[in-house]
């Protein structure tokens, strides 16, 4: 029995001269890596203490205690000393790392539906355009009546929105999300005689949500209005701007298509060599119903007009397309900075 009692206390005088090494620990991590390696030795020490008798327990246990506190002591004790050293060695190095490099701010850029703006916008001005502005809320007269929508007419079930019931004097006015910029048509001719040539850009708001429509968007109306102003205007006007925009690559085609404000009216799609077609502006003669509702004679002025989806012309002059190659006009609204400063 004294065997065990002896042979314990051997160990645990061992465990304990090797508490030097927490003295010596060069760094933090190397004096918890000796500390780990000690607590264990000592535990397996421990286990020894069933067989120790009874009696003696009390006289081995203080034994035990003893390296314990000790081995606590050597470990805070060195963790200590390790901080102030860092520290000292902190506050006698140089003041200032100044061969750590800079950090640039990263400079801000305009948006590419805001950039594909600003050049439509410039093309049109160098053209004699002048541009107009006009409201994101309108009344269901400007966006669809005046412009000859039948009401209920199911052209309007396209143009889905908000609408917004209030009173104006006590009469009762339907406002709306605009679902396009058609509604500055009505309110430029209605405000001044022609001529008149305006393009007028802004957001619009749709039911619309897949790859290459977006529940809000941007559209730049365009329209001329003057004595003898044919087809012919409108198609040379529109072709020499698309060919400004994408270079002398691009193809364009003429679809005919409906819209009540405008007849005849027409579809235009893009084409760059090796992409698919993207339908990108709707055109045509502003409607006779048109002119009479904004109070000009269809007898004496003919004019055109078009719409064109600043977004879409974004994605074909960039290329805007996700991971599979597939056109994606969400990309242009999801505001991840990875994607937006490729541009
Ligand atoms: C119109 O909005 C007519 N106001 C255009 C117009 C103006 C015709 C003047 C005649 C005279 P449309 O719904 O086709 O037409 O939209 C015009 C263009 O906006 C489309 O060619 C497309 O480029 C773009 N567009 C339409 N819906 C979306 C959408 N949800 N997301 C992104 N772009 C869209």
């Amino acid at each position: 029995m004294a065997d065990i009692v002896e042979d314990l206390k051997a160990e645990l005088e061992a465990v304990a001269a090797r508490g030097a090494e927490l003295d010596e620990a060069p760094s933090e991590q190397k004096l918890r890596e000796a500390n780990a390696a000690l607590q264990r030795q000592l535990s397996a020490a421990l286990k020894k203490m069933r067989d120790v008798p009874k009696e003696r327990r009390a006289e081995v246990g203080k034994a035990v205690n003893a390296v314990k506190v000790g081995l606590e002591e050597r470990f805070e004790g060195r963790l200590e000393a390790l901080a102030r050293e860092a520290r000292e060695a902190e506050l006698s190095g140089p003041m200032l790392d100044v061969s750590l490099p800079g950090r640039a701010p990263t400079p801000g850029r305009l948006h590419p539906v805001t950039r594909v703006k600003h050049e439509l916008l410039d093309i049109f001005q160098s053209l004699g355009f002048e541009v107009a502005d006009g409201p994101e809320v309108d009344t269901h007269a400007n966006c669809f009546d005046k412009l000859g929508f039948p009401p209920d007419h199911p052209a309007t079930d396209m143009q889905d929105t908000f609408f917004l019931t209030h009173t104006d004097e006590g009469d009762p006015v339907t406002t709306l999300l605009r679902t396009h910029t058609s509604t500055v048509q009505i309110r430029e001719m209605s405000r001044r005689p022609p001529p008149l040539a305006v393009v007028s850009p802004g957001a619009v708001f749709r039911r619309d949500d897949d790859a290459t429509h977006s529940p809000m968007f941007h559209q730049l109306e365009g329209f001329l209005v003057d004595e003898h102003v044919s087809f012919a205007h409108l198609k040379g006007v529109l072709t020499l701007f698309l060919e400004r925009v994408f270079g002398p690559d691009i193809e364009v085609r003429f679809r005919p298509s409906y819209f009540p404000f405008v007849e005849p009216g027409a579809e235009v799609d893009v084409r760059r060599p090796g992409q698919d077609w993207m339908e990108i502006l709707g055109c045509g003669m502003i409607h006779p119903v048109v002119f009479e509702h904004v109070g000009y004679d269809p007898e004496k002025v003919s004019g055109f007009a078009f719409g064109m989806g600043i977004d879409r012309m974004a994605m074909v002059k960039y290329g805007v397309v996700d991971r599979e190659g597939k056109p994606s006009i969400k990309l242009l609204f999801e505001n991840d900075v990875r994607f937006l400063s490729s541009f």
